[in-house]
């Protein structure tokens, strides 16, 4: 394999992303055609699509030997798979249902993953021009300012990130409002916004202390890992143990005994893992 010019990755993925927030910015205003994929709750939108199409089409004609795995590729058939190859994991619109009631909660996520590894990351909500970068080694910035987190341990001085999803399956339901029932008494408040990858992005710059979910997709997960983390964040699985991107469960935090102390409160739930990694 060819050595992977990062900052060249990552200037030609600003530019698109830069480009397909111009579309996302627009669209957000107006109706949207909405179809449903896994639930009555799992939206997508023309938008989702074209962005798509959009990104892939620009970052193939650059590299063109790179993979890609995207949210509605995916969706359409195409399989899901992670090898030691560039791979471009993408999500159009993270936070599709927020785009699709315009609340401004949502975002364009683009990583790039290299022998498995996160390199670059690409976070734009257009709507309220943030831009959350980062490139490994780097550091994360919002907006080219550098961001950390906060660096907070204790618990019951901890805002919280949870989620609801796009599954209705009861035993998903339960997991989620049984694991806000067990924090609520016990952290300084608790948030469900709807953009895992935003989500992520927002403990990297300090506004949120933890961020956890059980459901969401390698998509949803690959550019906020590396914003995170490179801000000092810890991004582990949900019961603590090493993160893995095709699980489907998250937790991150702003340190590492924050993390423990949540995941060891956390009922669990094992979605059905996400493709296959090679
Ligand atoms: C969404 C996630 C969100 C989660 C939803 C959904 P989408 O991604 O970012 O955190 O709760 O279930 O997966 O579908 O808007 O790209």
């Amino acid at each position: 394999m060819s050595e992977v010019d990062a900052q060249k990755c990552f200037d030609v993925a600003l530019d698109l992303v830069k480009q397909a927030g111009k579309v996302v910015r627009e669209a957000i205003k107006k109706k949207k055609n909405i179809e449903t994929k896994s639930s009555a709750v799992d939206l997508v939108t023309e938008s989702d699509k074209a962005v798509e199409k959009m990104l892939i089409s620009g970052l193939s004609e650059a590299f063109p030997d790179h993979q890609f795995i995207g949210e509605e590729s995916v969706s359409a058939g195409e399989k899901c798979v992670l090898t030691d190859q560039p791979t471009w994991i993408i999500d159009p619109i993270d936070g599709t249902m927020n785009f699709v009631h315009s609340f401004p909660y949502t975002c364009i996520s683009v990583g790039l993953w290299v022998k498995k590894e996160a390199l670059v990351g690409v976070v734009y909500n257009p709507v309220l021009e943030q831009m959350f970068t980062a490139i490994k080694g780097q550091g994360a910035f919002l907006n080219g300012e550098k961001i950390s987190v906060s660096g907070e341990t204790d618990l019951g001085q901890a805002l919280v990130f949870s989620e609801i999803g796009t599954s209705l399956d009861p035993e998903k339901v339960n997991t989620v409002l049984t694991n806000i029932t067990t924090l609520m008494p016990k952290v300084h408040g608790i948030r469900a916004m709807g953009s895992c990858t935003l989500n992520m992005c927002h403990v990297a710059m300090g506004g949120v202390d933890v961020c956890f979910e059980f459901g969401i997709h390698a998509w949803d997960l690959a550019a906020g890992y590396l914003v995170v983390t490179e801000a000092g964040g810890v991004v582990v699985d949900t019961e603590g143990g090493p993160f893995d991107i095709m699980r489907r469960r998250v937790l991150c935090a702003s340190s590492q005994e924050l993390a423990e102390k949540i995941s060891k409160l956390l009922k669990q739930y094992q979605p059905e893992r996400d493709g296959v990694t090679k």
